[in-house]
């Protein structure tokens, strides 16, 4: 206990935790001596409040060219299962938004083969016009790597093309665990985490504010797990641009990633914990009820996190590899998880703007 003592000192102080004391919360820290210290921590940067929002999740198709080990949501072109959304299809599913009391679209999907860089426009062209005060959150890092290949056009060039059309901010998937040997193992054919660093600096250049993820619980090590977040310290250092970060807990089920279970309660728990106390640049960690479930995202609270995510509505990723959370939330469900916490439930924007308006259900 002597050497806890000593790191929530030196955080409680204000001081950077290296990768060492980190790794050592991790294999040594007294479980709840960890969650109190972090909700300490959340507390003196956020005070009482929890955010959520009120989103809806877009997933255009399933049908990608990568084959990540630990995605049951991809399929090949052909394959049973497979699906792709034309924009009326999309533009159709989500007209009752504003009735709903939707704030956000958050759009995420498989590379297709055959789809031009154009659909993709034209699909937030469309969403924009329909929907015009509802912020679009759209495509991960790997997505705008691929439709730089797709249009022949530079990054910077992608992203103007896009914010053009509606684009806002960037959601943090694609992530996983930069460690090139994990990534060789798990999703051989996505970009480097190098890669994922530099088009998320791009793009905070170009003033898109993005999320950063991590996906944990597969074959990475712990101290895979601080060398990730290490890198998205630094690259938050240098461009202040992450808005959250959003630990995501692997499932195995119809995945080629063999392993007995799901990450335990307590590592999700732990692994919140530890990255509110590392990332000291990083104003929000995010508990993903999706892949945490609901009653451990609200156990996150006591342990560092300070943001519930959203409604969700037809969570299709997750689920495909066996979650057994519901596809999407009500507004009133997270708010009684939140207040049951002792917390008090704040609906924000997608930049973390508190908004005002009547609960809608
Ligand atoms: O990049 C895929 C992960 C991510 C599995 O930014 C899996 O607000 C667990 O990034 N088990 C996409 N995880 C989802 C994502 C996300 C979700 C919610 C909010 C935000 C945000 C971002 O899902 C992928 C991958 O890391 N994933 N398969 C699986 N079997
Ligand atoms: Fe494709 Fe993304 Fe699944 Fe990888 S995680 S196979 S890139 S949809």
């Amino acid at each position: 206990m002597k050497k806890f003592n000593e790191i929530a000192e030196k955080r409680r102080a204000g001081v950077r935790l290296t990768s060492a004391e980190a790794l050592y919360l991790y294999e040594e820290g007294d479980f709840f001596a960890l969650g109190k210290l972090a909700a300490e921590i959340n507390q003196k940067i956020n005070g009482e409040t929890v955010y959520y929002n009120i989103n809806r999740h877009i997933n255009p198709t399933n049908i990608c060219v990568n084959q990540c080990r630990f995605c049951a949501y991809s399929k090949q072109k052909g394959e049973d299962g497979a699906y792709e959304q034309c924009v009326a299809d999309i533009i159709n599913e989500v007209k009752d938004a504003e009735d709903l009391g939707i704030r956000e679209f958050h759009i995420v999907g498989g590379l297709h083969p055959d789809w031009p860089f154009e659909y993709y426009l034209e699909l937030l062209q469309s969403l924009k016009k329909e929907h015009p005060d509802i912020v679009i959150k759209a495509f991960t890092a790997v997505e705008i790597d691929y439709f730089a290949k797709i249009s022949g056009l530079n990054i910077p060039t992608v992203f103007k093309r896009l914010q053009a059309v509606g684009l806002q901010a960037m959601p943090g998937g694609g992530a996983e665990i930069f460690t090139p040997a994990i990534r060789e193992q798990i999703c051989p054919e996505k970009i480097s985490g190098a890669r994922w660093l530099e088009i998320m600096e791009l793009a905070h250049q170009s003033a898109i504010p993005t999320n950063a993820t991590m996906l944990y619980g597969h074959v990475e090590s712990f101290a895979d797990r601080l060398d990730h977040m290490e890198k998205l310290r630094s690259l938050q250092d240098k461009t202040g641009g992450f808005q959250v970060f959003i630990p995501l807990a692997f499932h195995a089920t119809n995945t080629d990633i063999r392993k007995k279970g799901e990450t335990s309660a307590i590592d999700d728990l732990k692994t919140l914990a530890i990255a509110r106390l590392y990332l000291d640049n990083f104003q929000h960690i995010k508990a993903y009820w999706v892949m945490l479930g609901e009653k451990i995202a609200q156990l996150g609270l006591l342990f560092g996190v300070n943001d519930l995510d959203g409604t969700v509505v037809k969570e299709r990723i997750t689920h495909a590899a066996g979650a057994k959370s519901a596809a999407g939330l009500s507004e009133a469900y997270i708010r009684n998880a939140i207040i049951s916490a002792g917390r008090k439930p704040v609906e924000r924007d997608t930049f973390y703007n508190p908004v005002s308006g009547g609960q809608h259900g």
